[in-house]
């Protein structure tokens, strides 16, 4: 009779094993341990937590799985008959009282922890957008945009004829620009959206924060280990929101400081950029990839469009028409559809480039080229606008 019991417990043990057994990559399937002390907090006490369920689950199923099989029917088993026994109903409301407070002691510390934002050495601002994040690095006056890398970009697009194997297992997770930070100093970062809500989410560093239009989320890391580390946006955010990955390297203090002197001569490069002519040559192959990060999951590897919903660049009435107009598209965008402005996330030059590019390629041959020059005369422009108007709004209410 013994032997039987310990036979069925021995099956059920069993069964419940095999599906840890089966995976060969079986800590893949748990969360990582991450590299901040709070990430390892977390890890810790997420560990904690899933032993306790784990003994009280094999506590649970041992009791109903001995009753049930002791006790069963067959044998002539009477069900005996207690109510309202107050030992039992005080016994199993203070039990698992007592098993809550002590599993919500170190849970708050960790949160009190988490939620610590004082004593920062840095502050980085995160934007999401559909679908890229924006970083700006409050104290170094650096900033700039992070989307999914061009070539990712492109082998997604359908019918795309690129080798996937290149990519290795960081397929559709690696971005033009990552956001570059230093190890070892407290980082507090503030996210905010910009159109919709987003979550910017990096397992390794145990940070995941909602990106809020309108409201201002804080949080903090402080890396030990110099590395990439990779996360997603989290919160279902459009057509594309899983293409906007996030990658974050930490380098030594030397390496940033590095970097960060880099940052700071390409803005002025850029800004150089903005100020010369451009040959025609020059300006088409630079709109190709800017065309290619920035428009093409929208307008289409081939300029062809989504009917419908996206219209085609090739044979574009704008796109082959007049300059201004297609600027103005470009620049400010079409209002009431997904065809935002761009004003804001190129510079002058990137602007020239890709609307030169639109107009030359995808069987447009329009031969123009655009300068930055005429950018910055739009922008100009525009500027003068919105100065005078308040001026004739008065006017009218006077008259
Ligand atoms: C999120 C999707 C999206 C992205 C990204 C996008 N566009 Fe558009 N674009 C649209 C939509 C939608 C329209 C149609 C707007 C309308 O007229 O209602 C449009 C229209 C246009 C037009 C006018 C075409 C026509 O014939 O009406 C041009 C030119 C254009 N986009 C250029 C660009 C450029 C340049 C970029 C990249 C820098 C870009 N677009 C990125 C969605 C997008
Ligand atoms: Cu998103």
């Amino acid at each position: 009779m013994r032997s039987d019991v310990s036979r069925w417990m021995l099956l059920a043990v069993f069964l419940l094993a095999l599906p840890f057994g089966a995976s060969a990559d079986w800590g893949a399937l748990n969360m990582p341990v991450g590299v901040t002390e709070i990430s390892k907090e977390v890890y810790t006490l997420h560990m904690r937590i899933f032993y306790i369920c784990c003994v009280i689950g094999a506590l649970v199923f041992a009791v109903m799985i001995y009753s049930m099989y002791a006790h069963r029917k067959s044998k002539g088993a009477v069900a005996s008959d207690f109510h309202e026994s107050t030992t039992v109903e005080i016994v199993w409301t203070i039990v698992p009282l007592i098993i809550l407070i002590a599993m919500s002691i170190p849970a708050a510390k960790v949160l009190v922890k988490m939620e610590d934002f004082s004593d920062s050495d840095m502050t980085i601002g995160v934007t999401g957008y559909q679908w890229r994040w924006h970083y700006s690095y409050l104290d170094e006056g650096i900033e700039f945009y992070s989307q999914l890398d061009r070539e990712h970009n492109a082998a997604r697009q359908e019918g795309a004829d690129i080798d996937l194997e290149q990519f290795g297992d960081i397929y559709l997770r690696e971005v033009d620009n990552p956001l570059v930070v230093p190890v070892g100093k407290k980082i507090r970062f503030l996210h905010t959206a910009a159109d919709v809500i987003h979550s910017w989410w990096v397992p390794d560093l145990s940070v995941k924060k909602d990106a809020i239009p309108g409201f201002i989320n804080e949080n903090w890391a402080r890396i030990d280990e110099p590395g990439t580390y990779r996360g997603k946006c989290a919160e279902l955010c459009g057509r594309d929101h899983g293409f906007m990955p996030i990658v974050v390297i930490a380098l030594e203090q030397d390496d940033y400081d590095k970097w960060v002197v880099e940052q700071q001569s390409a803005v002025e490069q850029a800004s150089l950029d903005d100020d010369r002519d451009w040959q025609h040559q020059e300006l088409v192959a630079t709109g190709e990839k800017i065309y290619q990060s920035n428009c093409m999951s929208c307008h289409q590897k081939e300029g062809q469009g989504i009917p419908g919903m996206f219209p085609a660049i090739g044979g574009s009435h704008i796109a082959t028409g007049n300059i201004d107009t297609h600027i103005e598209t470009v620049l400010n965008g079409v209002t009431e559809s997904a065809m935002q402005g761009f004003s804001g996330k190129l510079s002058d030059a990137e602007l020239a480039a890709v609307i030169t590019y639109q107009r030359n390629a995808f069987g447009n041959e329009t031969g123009d080229s655009v300068q930055p020059s005429q950018l910055k005369a739009m922008r100009q422009g525009q500027q003068q606008t919105l100065l005078t108007q308040p001026q004739l709004a008065t006017d009218t209410g006077v008259n």
